[in-house]
C-alpha cells in the first residue's frame, strides 16, 4: 500500500532545501508527501544572498495540521525549520495525538548563506519537546555541538561524545553528520542507537552545489522509515541517495547550486516520450 509521510518545515524559496526538498525526496522514494509550512525563507540577491526567515502564525500551522490529520494514519513524519516556539508546541501536540513513532527531527539551526544561527530561541523547545519523541535526530556538526553543549566538534571522538549527550534528551537514535567538516580523509557520519556506534563513511565530494543536502538526507530517512526500514537501514540508504544528489548538483544562480533530488533514480530521464 502507498505510504504517506508528512514534513513540517520551512519553505525554501530557492527550491533546494526545506519543504521543497522533502516533497521531492518523498516522491523519489515512492511515498505520498504531505506538508505543513511553518516559515518562509527568502534570499536577498542585493545582499550577497542573505537569508531571511519569516515565521508563520502558529494558528495557521495548526490549520494545516488539522487538515492533514483528518486523513488516515501517516507512516512517518519529519520536522525541519519550525519558525517559532509556538509552532513547535503545535507540532508536538499533533505528534502526541497521532502517536507517531517514525518521527525524524532535523534540528535546523544553520543554513548556507549565513554564519548566524537560525532561530536560536527555538533550541530549547527542540530539545525539550521534539527530541524526546524522535525516532532519530540528524544534527550537523554545528547543531550537534550546540545541542550537546560541547561546542566545536573536531574529531570523530567529539562526534561520538556529542551523539551520547544528545541521546540523553530521548531520541531513539542519533546521527551526527560530519560531512566534509572533520579532519579525516573520508566524509564521516556517526550513528548511535544508545548502545553501539556505527561509522558511515563516504568519499568526500568536492562539488560546491550542495544546498539542500541536509534536508534531503532527513527526508530520505523519513521516507525509509515510512517503508519499514530500520533507522540504520534508512540512514544508509539516505546516504546513498544524498551522495547521488550531491554528485549531480546543479547550478541555480550566481550564488549557489542545489543537490539534484532526482539523481538516485535518474528522474531527468522520465517522461521523455
Ligand atoms: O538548510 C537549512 C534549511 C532548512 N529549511 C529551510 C531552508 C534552509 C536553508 O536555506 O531554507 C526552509
Amino acid at each position: 500500500m502507498l505510504k504517506k509521510a508528512l514534513s513540517i518545515a520551512g519553505s525554501d524559496s530557492s527550491g533546494g532545501g526545506g519543504i521543497q526538498a522533502d516533497l521531492k525526496t518523498f516522491e523519489e522514494y515512492g511515498v505520498f508527501g504531505f506538508s505543513a509550512v511553518t516559515s518562509i525563507v527568502t534570499m536577498d540577491p542585493e545582499k550577497n544572498w542573505a537569508l531571511s526567515v519569516t515565521a508563520l502564525e502558529a494558528s495557521l500551522v495548526e490549520k494545516q495540521l488539522q487538515t492533514i490529520f483528518t486523513g488516515g494514519p501517516l507512516a512517518a513524519m519529519k520536522t525541519g525549520m519550525l519558525g517559532s516556539t509556538a509552532n513547535i508546541e503545535v507540532t508536538r501536540h499533533y505528534i502526541d495525538l497521532s502517536k507517531q513513532k517514525n518521527l525524524v527531527v532535523d534540528p535546523v539551526m544553520s543554513g548556507k548563506g549565513t554564519d548566524k544561527l537560525l532561530q536560536p530561541e527555538n533550541i530549547e523547545a527542540i530539545k525539550m519537546l521534539l527530541l524526546p519523541v524522535a525516532a532519530i535526530t540528524t544534527p550537523n556538526l554545528r547543531e550537534a555541538g550546540i545541542l550537546s553543549g560541547l561546542g566545536t566538534l573536531r574529531t570523530i571522538d567529539d562526534m561520538k561524545k556529542a551523539a551520547e549527550k544528545i541521546f540523553e534528551f530521548g531520541p531513539q537514535n542519533v546521527v551526527v553528520k560530519g560531512g566534509k567538516g572533520i579532519s579525516h580523509e573520508k566524509a564521516v557520519d556517526v550513528f548511535f542507537d544508545g548502545s553501539e556506534f556505527t561509522l558511515l563513511e563516504n568519499e568526500k565530494l568536492t562539488t560546491a552545489y550542495n544546498h539542500g543536502a541536509g534536508c534531503t538526507f532527513a527526508a530520505a530517512i523519513t521516507a525509509g522509515l515510512a517503508k519499514n526500514l530500520t533507522a540504520l537501514e534508512a540512514v544508509k540508504l539516505a546516504k546513498e541517495f544524498v551522495f547521488a544528489a550531491i554528485s549531480e548538483g546543479i547550478e541555480i544562480n550566481r550564488y549557489l547550486g542545489h543537490v539534484w533530488h532526482g539523481a538516485y533514480n535518474h528522474a531527468e530521464k522520465r517522461m521523455t516520450d
